[in-house]
């Protein structure tokens, strides 16, 4: 097991159900004429049908809050995919957990021989009584920061961190099986993945689905950023001194507290990031905008680069957190974007499943017609929890 760059160095520093059909009961109503069918309109076991389509992926022109490595915008082609609705909860996680024994990254002892090869030769290592278990969580500053790129500021290495302790020992996810589930590295997302049958969004589909046909818009809601508020689960007053609450959440709200968007998905924009299965390249938007081609499903580049941070292989993870501001990253835009290490799970960080009709013809678990009833499909904890048996 490993732990990232970013959470040693942040260490060191602070030192010195859904199942779609779930593959197991497969119960999407999928024909032969799926995008025109019944089922594109309907979530179905939480999630819902994303018609395929072309977009430019990528800052819009007048976005000036977009970074470099959201641009240039390209044109991509993406195929139609089930998404779910919201982030992947605490109630969702904890039946993966309890039907298979998964231990996530966080919980995992720290293996010092592996972790000093991804650090720069030298490196110190650091007293057994910081190499625990543990995970990044937020802090909030006393006083203003000046300088916003150092983020070991407000982020604390904390031992015992966990999603089952978001905020670590003596927090805890009861009452709060509807929130987001946090602290997930990459891996564990996949090890969910798996459980479930489903796999990550790619980048191009994420992004897809948070644009919801919003061509040149900067939010899922349009362009009025005060609106942000009413929309979406973010940080607002001074980062990371003083939080105005203005939304109604400090840290992570219960999924879906927010308006959806066209497509009827929650939480798009901020309350926490989501993981995709891209690689992260500082030089992939320019060499898919070179192509002067509609892209066909990208997945991403072939290899990991970041110039900013040469030792990590990083994702692509998107929409933004419950920490995102205007006065920092604005990361609720939907081209913001964030390069962030597989094995490093945060405070801010979940993720959410899409599945494709392939896939679920490949497990051989499709229903066609005539749909199932609804009722049958929802047999997890959360689908009762959050009570949202779609109408
Ligand atoms: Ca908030
Ligand atoms: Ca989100």
């Amino acid at each position: 097991m490993k732990k990232t760059i970013f959470s040693l160095s942040v260490l060191i520093a602070c030192c010195s159900c859904m199942h779609v059909g779930n593959i197991k009961s497969g119960n999407l109503d999928i024909g032969k004429n799926q995008e025109e069918s019944d089922s594109s309109k309907l979530h179905s076991n939480g999630m819902v049908w994303i018609p395929g389509g072309e977009f430019t992926q990528g800052a819009v022109p007048d976005d000036n809050m977009a970074m470099s490595h959201e641009k240039p915008a390209h044109k991509v082609y993406v195929n139609g995919f089930y998404m779910d609705i919201h982030e992947v909860t605490n109630a969702q996680f904890r039946e993966f957990v309890e039907e298979t024994g998964y231990v996530t990254v966080a919980e995992r002892k720290i293996d010092w021989e592996e972790l000093k090869n991804q650090l720069p030769k030298g490196t110190l290592k650091p007293h057994d009584s910081i190499l625990q278990p543990g995970s990044l969580v937020f802090n909030k500053t006393k006083s203003g920061i000046p300088n916003l790129y150092d983020y070991t500021q407000w982020w604390k290495w904390k031992i015992g961190a966990s999603w089952k302790h978001p905020n670590g020992p003596g927090s805890d996810i009861k009452g709060k099986e509807d929130h987001p589930v946090v602290h997930i590295a990459f891996e564990d997302a996949q090890a969910y993945c798996k459980w479930t049958g489903h796999r990550l969004p790619t980048e191009a589909e994420w992004e897809f689905a948070a644009r919801a046909g919003k061509t040149g818009k900067k939010f899922f809601w349009g362009h009025d950023i005060s609106q942000l508020s009413s929309h979406a689960n973010s940080w607002e007053g001074e980062f990371p001194v003083k939080n105005t609450l203005e939304d109604g959440y400090e840290r992570r709200a219960p999924v879906m507290s927010y308006p959806k968007n066209g497509f009827g998905l929650y939480d798009m924009a901020g309350n926490v990031w989501e993981w995709t299965s891209d690689w992260y390249n500082t030089t992939y938007y320019k060499e898919m905008a070179s192509t002067n081609k509609v892209v066909k499903n990208p997945k991403g580049p072939k290899n990991a680069f970041n110039s900013n941070n040469p030792y990590a292989k990083e994702r692509v993870i998107k929409g933004g957190s419950f920490l995102c501001s205007a006065s920092y990253c604005a990361s609720y835009r939907i081209s913001a974007r964030m390069a962030t290490s597989p094995d490093s799970g945060m405070e801010h960080l979940g993720f959410r499943t899409v599945v494709t009709p392939e896939i679920l013809k490949d497990n051989g678990d499709i229903l066609v017609s005539p749909r199932p009833e609804l009722s049958t499909l929802h047999h997890s904890k959360c689908d009762q929890l959050h009570g949202y048996l779609i109408q």
